[in-house]
């Protein structure tokens, strides 16, 4: 099995985190890339043209990052994805929500790549006010959080990661004590820094 994905998609991050973090690195290689080339392995495998893709011996493939993480996880015993209960529900949900601050925080940054007078302040604006809301339930979300690693938490930290990469102006730590001292913490698991976007 292969895993399609780039040194900074913070997307394909959480899939190859969780490779990581199950010791499947011999199982699944890591195969870099570049979605805005339009590489026709890519296409074939994920007609959409995004990275992450889970590409099989056989073929056939898995897009995108919640349905790559969840199987990966329920092939290797639900450690990441509790199985069944509230705890699934509230997993997906924080999930959801970093899937939601980094669709918004990739907006943001393919938008800024355009010239200055063609950018729409209108949907900058709507993005910057997600991002913010977003963060402020992640500060919520980690204060109970004790030492959970869960798919959702992986993913509010590759969103964070991603916002120190490309939204540095944003200063997401402002105001939000928690939420930076958790990510502080969680940085230094050994899969989190051996992931870390450059
Ligand atoms: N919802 C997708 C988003 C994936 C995504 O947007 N990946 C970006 C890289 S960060 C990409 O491949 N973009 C290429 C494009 O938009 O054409 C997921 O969770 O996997």
């Amino acid at each position: 099995m292969k895993l399609y994905t780039s040194p900074t998609t913070p997307y394909g991050r959480k899939a190859h985190i969780l490779i990581l973090e199950l010791g499947l690195e011999n199982q699944i290689g890591i195969s870099n890339k570049a979605p805005m080339e339009d590489p026709q392995d890519l296409h074939i495998s994920n007609p959409i043209g995004k990275v992450p893709c889970l590409v099989f011996e056989d073929r056939h493939s898995l897009y995108d990052s919640p349905v790559i993480c969840e199987f990966i996880d329920a092939q290797n015993g639900h450690k990441f994805v509790p199985a069944q209960g509230d705890e699934r529900w509230d997993c997906l949900r924080r999930q959801a929500l970093g899937d939601g601050v980094l669709d918004a925080s990739f907006s943001r940054t393919m938008e800024r790549l355009k010239p200055r007078e063609q950018c729409s302040d209108l949907w900058l604006a709507r993005w910057q006010n997600a991002i913010f809301r977003g963060l402020d339930a992640m500060e919520d979300d980690v204060a109970g959080a004790g030492d959970r690693f869960d798919l959702g938490d992986i993913t509010t930290v590759c969103a964070l990661g991603y916002l120190d990469l490309r939204h540095g102006d944003l200063e997401w730590r402002k105001g939000r004590e928690v939420l930076t001292a958790w990510f502080k913490t969680v940085s230094e698991r050994k899969t989190v820094a051996a992931t870390v976007p450059a």
